[in-house]
């Protein structure tokens, strides 16, 4: 914190965001009428999940066992639908959702062995993000299985491109060759929809946007105004990305007792607390490609608004 709120431009990283009141209004944002993403991702697995699975199973007369591993899975709310699909393949599935948060990890398994009885959760709470280079720990399959990696909700979208791209390294040198590893992207489009998407008009993103201030007041002992903060969303279309700022209305002082620090903002000086990457056509298979996966499939809304693309390793 003290290195992002010293440097120029000031920046925060966007972890910052999920405490348990900011994952509440990212479940919030999930249902605004302009913030597309979920609910055009959540159509595409509508419609296609059972083709998902059966490309991630590979040819009938070989066919393997799915055990399905999701990434920063929250509530896992859209994957049921990959998980009905895999039942209706196989009967039982076994169903291992990743996340940082124990306790949205044991709502979804609750959720989700009430829902479907033929899916056994076992979570795992783990950082996956930490691209320090060091391996990622899926654990070893059964021989009789192949893994299914999901890794959907444009999340690859919040990573700087190197960061996405030694991530999907990692998963990679984490999987055996054959299993799969399903990505969802959100893709560039008019940049009204995506700056809507990013500002909705209830304000519900600039709350979500001035939490990280009222995170560091409860968690750094900091004396943040929230209210002194304007959200803005920005179209960088340079670097292909939403970015989110917190503009400083006044000039002001900040103080933040646990770092021992006194922060100086200009009028109108900002600090980048996020970037939400949009990808281009094309760009998600080239980023699979790049990790040593075949981009086998994607698919996509009638707008082609959103991808979801499978990677098989090589
Ligand atoms: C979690 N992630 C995919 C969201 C996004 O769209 O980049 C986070 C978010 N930021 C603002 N609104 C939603």
């Amino acid at each position: 914190m003290r290195k992002g709120l010293t440097a120029r431009p000031k920046r925060l990283p966007a972890w910052l965001f999920y405490d348990e009141a900011g994952s509440r209004l990212f479940d919030a944002i999930t249902e605004l009428p302009e913030y597309y993403l979920t609910r055009t991702e959540r159509a595409i697995l509508k419609a296609h999940a059972a083709e998902m699975i059966a490309q991630a199973a590979g040819p009938q007369r070989l066919r393997p066992r799915l055990r399905i591993l999701e990434l920063g899975a929250g509530s896992a709310d859209k994957t049921r639908l990959l998980l009905k699909a895999a039942t209706g393949l196989q009967g039982a599935v076994l169903y291992e959702p990743v996340d940082v948060s124990r306790s949205a990890l044991e709502a979804a398994r609750e959720r989700i062995e009430r829902e479907i009885p033929s899916v056994t959760v076992a979570p795992r709470v783990m950082d996956y993000t930490h691209g320090d280079g060091s391996r990622l720990h899926l654990g070893p399959a059964e021989p009789q299985e192949r893994r299914m990696v999901l890794y959907i909700g444009s999340s690859i979208g919040n990573f700087e491109p190197h960061q996405a791209a030694l991530l999907l390294r990692r998963a990679r040198a984490a999987l055996e060759v054959g299993d799969s590893f399903l990505l969802g992207v959100d893709l560039v489009k008019q940049e009204e929809v995506l700056l809507a998407a990013y500002d909705d008009a209830a304000g519900v993103t600039a709350a979500f946007n001035r939490n990280v201030l009222v995170r560091l007041n409860r968690e750094l002992d900091a004396e943040f105004d929230p209210e002194a903060f304007a959200h803005c969303a920005v179209w960088n279309s340079a670097a292909s990305r939403i970015e989110m700022h917190l503009k400083s209305r006044v000039a002001q002082h900040v103080h933040l007792a646990a770092l021992d620090l006194k922060v100086t903002f200009a009028a109108g000086e900002t600090i980048h607390t996020e970037n939400s990457y949009k990808f281009t056509p094309g760009r998600a298979e080239a980023f699979l490609t790049e990790a040593g996966f075949r981009a086998e499939a994607t698919w996509t809304d009638p707008r082609g608004w959103f991808a979801v693309c499978l990677g098989r390793a090589e």
